[in-house]
């Protein structure tokens, strides 16, 4: 794939959003004349891929999904979060049914991941727009980094913060693979389509998007805030979560606002020999 343009590439501000809420959304990025072919397309079905395909070979058979990876905003995000030529998990077309009566309950699309370092991302695209009976995707923001078990948070109905999608036609919304998220419960007379792909990185992901503004304060804003749902101590475990993270992606592991990934890696390594501490200790015992 050739390296999209920097002026496609997200932000270093744009990154920390992602990294503190686990979404970046991109709003009607998709042409219209896009969107329209897209049902069709998506009720006809897109051949599967296996497991593992680099993104430029996955879909030779769906001239429409590499139209769509191929956009130079969406090529742009795609690089920034998981490098070039990353490869293609699965991918999935998820449809809520027009008065289907019934909500997906809370999960993560991953069993407990405990990379700190990496993450993959699920683009999901909406060709039509999506009102608020429509059965959106549910997501919380900043639930990404704690470590649950897939369909374990099931039973929580609602929590402080949550945001149920609603959007214009042709968003397309990329998903750290920890959110908790859902598809909620279609009440109108539309069925609601998404497409989804997940995908995998296959470099370190390492300052893959546009510097320029890295050490702009916007950054530690982003990484600062805090949501409804958190607990007051937990929450701020959060936070370490993501500056942990941010110094992976960033490489700079100076970056650290309030010092708690610091004094929880204090680990000094500089020793002092037995001698120093005593004197008479390395003493010859002559008699
Ligand atoms: O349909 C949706 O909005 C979400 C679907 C989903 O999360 C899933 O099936 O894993
Ligand atoms: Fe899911």
């Amino acid at each position: 794939m050739p390296h999209p343009h920097r002026k496609n590439l997200l932000t270093s501000v744009q990154m920390a959003h992602f990294v503190a809420t686990g979404a970046f959304r991109m709003d009607a990025v998709v042409p219209d004349e896009m969107n329209q072919q897209a049902l069709d397309v998506l009720q006809a079905g897109i051949p599967g891929v296996p497991y593992g395909t680099p993104l430029s070979e996955a879909f030779a058979d769906s001239e429409f999904v590499q139209r769509l990876v191929q956009l130079p905003e969406i090529a742009g995000a795609i690089h920034s979060l998981v490098g070039p030529e990353p490869t293609v998990d699965h991918h999935a077309v998820h449809i809520r049914k027009a008065n289907e009566g019934e909500a997906q309950n809370l999960h993560g699309d991953a069993i407990i991941d405990v990379r700190e370092d990496a993450f993959d991302v699920q683009l999901m695209y909406y060709p039509q727009e999506v009102t608020l009976e429509m059965g959106g995707t549910l997501s919380v923001p900043g639930s990404h980094l704690r470590r649950t078990n897939e369909s374990d948070t099931g039973r929580y109905q609602n929590l402080a913060g949550q945001t149920r999608l609603t959007c214009p036609a042709g968003t397309v919304v990329f998903l750290h693979h920890g959110i908790w998220h859902g598809g909620r419960k279609n009440d109108s007379a539309i069925d609601r389509y998404m497409f989804k792909i997940r995908f995998n990185p296959t470099v370190r992901q390492v300052r893959l998007w546009d510097l320029e503004d890295l050490y702009d304060e916007q950054v530690a804003a982003e990484l600062k805030q805090t949501f409804p749902w958190y607990e007051n101590a937990t929450g701020r475990l959060e936070i370490y979560n993501r500056v942990k993270l941010w110094q992976a992606l960033t490489g700079d592991d100076t970056f650290d606002p309030d010092y708690w990934v610091t004094r929880v890696s204090n680990r000094p390594q500089r020793v002092i020999s037995q001698r120093s501490l005593n004197p008479h200790a390395a003493k010859k015992v002559t008699a």
